[in-house]
């Protein structure tokens, strides 16, 4: 069945591109002289979407459509072109609490689903960064501040229960963006599934047992559960490397299509998983052994600075002045309110942590036996060390999948990446 789309849209090619933005005066003004002179280069490399770089005499922008169907899959799965509207109110959602964190957007068309935004240059997508072994200094603090500032400024902590209602409201309609997260992380990897690839026949065994282990099923299910459930604040809905544009001294978040209303610990744990899985797949990446020691221990304690830089600017905007509903003020006055107060915040982190290490260890499954994987182990071009690194990494995401409300902190996780790493896998195969 050909697919529809509303009356209005199509696709652009790169010829298209130039004669669609000259009819945006600002801009025109921004890229400068004849739309004639503009270069455009479809860059998209992202599972969804069309991606163009245009670039002018005196300025460049970027330009991001949605095709209405998965682009890695083709017109067989269909996707709604509305993901574009919601990325594009997720970004101005957030962009006045994380000013320079994200890219500015600077239109919106809701005929094409087509975004115009800020070109980020020199940025490179972190992922490739990290598959090179390059060192992002700043990175940990602007991410921790990221996420702190998200998640608490669009939660009921921050905001007035009506407002954050009509929030809500406005994302819960990112249905089929969250689907595909429900399916792919939360299911298909944990049955058989056409869908699902593993490195093959390295991984058969690895994955048989995965499907076959019951607790770990269940975990994953009030996990998913939790995540169709708990509407605590406003997510980045795939905040990965793969999701954040850097440079050594500048950390933007881009690609918020499946923002919605879920818990905290999705965003944590699924950016700090990721922080892993690099980790683990640096073995397929160095040319002599030993060569990434160093940038091995900087990704292990940038998952610590991460947290612990998250944790702490969540409380000192929770401890700030705020206007949301929950933990009323009034509730907490005195030494002994403040003392109390305290108890929640630390009671409050410790289940966003539980949730972050249980979502970190779905993260990390799905990219090894479902159907969207990553570069970090995909660029591995030898089955038999990616699938060695793959495996580190099922045992570890197992483990925190089942033993996250015992585990103290991360911390503990990455001391024990580093002991699994030294011993080599448990894990069948
Ligand atoms: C069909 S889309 C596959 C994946 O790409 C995005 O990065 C999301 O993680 C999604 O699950
Ligand atoms: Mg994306």
């Amino acid at each position: 069945m050909p697919i529809t789309t509303p009356a209005g849209y199509r696709a652009l090619a790169e010829p298209d591109v130039a004669g669609y933005l000259a009819g945006l005066p600002a801009i025109a003004a921004r890229l400068g002289g004849a739309p004639e002179r503009w270069r455009v280069r479809e860059v998209g490399d992202g599972n969804l979407n069309l991606v163009f770089i245009v670039e002018g005499p005196d300025g460049a922008v970027c330009v991001k459509q949605a095709l209405p169907y998965v682009r890695v899959a083709g017109e067989g799965w269909p996707m709604p072109l509305e993901r574009a509207f919601f990325e594009h109110r997720a970004t101005i959602a957030q962009a006045p609490r994380v000013p320079g964190l994200v890219p500015e957007m600077l239109h919106y068309d809701d005929e094409l689903f087509l975004m115009v935004m800020e070109r980020l240059d020199p940025h490179i997508i972190m992922r490739k960064g990290m598959i090179a072994g390059t060192f992002y200094p700043q990175f940990a603090g602007q991410i921790a501040e990221y996420m702190a500032q998200t998640l608490f400024g669009s939660s009921d902590l921050a905001m007035p229960a009506a407002a954050k209602k009509a929030q809500v409201a406005l994302f819960c309609a990112n249905t089929e963006l969250c689907k595909i997260t429900e399916d792919l992380i939360f299911t298909d990897p944990y049955m058989v599934h056409a869908r699902n690839r593993w490195t093959s026949p390295q991984l058969d065994a690895a994955a048989a047992a995965i499907r076959a282990d019951a607790p770990l099923k269940r975990a994953v299910s009030l996990l998913k559960l939790k995540f169709l459930t708990e509407a605590q604040a406003l997510l980045h809905g795939d905040l990965h490397t793969g999701s954040i544009m850097v440079t050594d001294r500048d950390t933007r978040v881009i690609d918020p299509e499946f923002a919605f209303y879920g818990p905290m610990g999705f965003d944590v744990g699924k950016l700090l998983g990721n922080l892993l899985m690099s980790y683990f797949s640096q073995d397929g990446h160095e040319r002599r052994p030993g060569e990434r020691d160093a940038y091995r221990d900087w990704i292990l304690a940038t998952v610590d600075e991460v947290w612990n830089g998250f944790a702490r600017r969540f409380v000192a905007l929770w401890d700030g002045p705020r206007a949301g509903d929950a933990f009323p003020p009034a509730l907490f006055e005195g030494a002994d309110g403040a003392a109390s107060l305290r108890l929640a915040q630390a009671a409050f982190l410790r289940a966003l942590l539980t949730d972050a290490l249980g979502y970190a260890g779905t993260a990390m499954i799905r990219r090894t036996l479902g159907f969207a994987h990553n570069a970090d182990f995909e660029t591995i071009a030898d089955p038999d060390r990616r699938a060695g690194c793959e495996r580190l990494n099922l045992e570890l995401a197992r483990e925190l999948i089942l033993q996250a409300p015992a585990i103290a902190g991360w911390s503990e996780v990455t001391a024990r990446a580093r002991e699994l790493r030294a011993r080599g896998p448990r894990f069948p195969g």
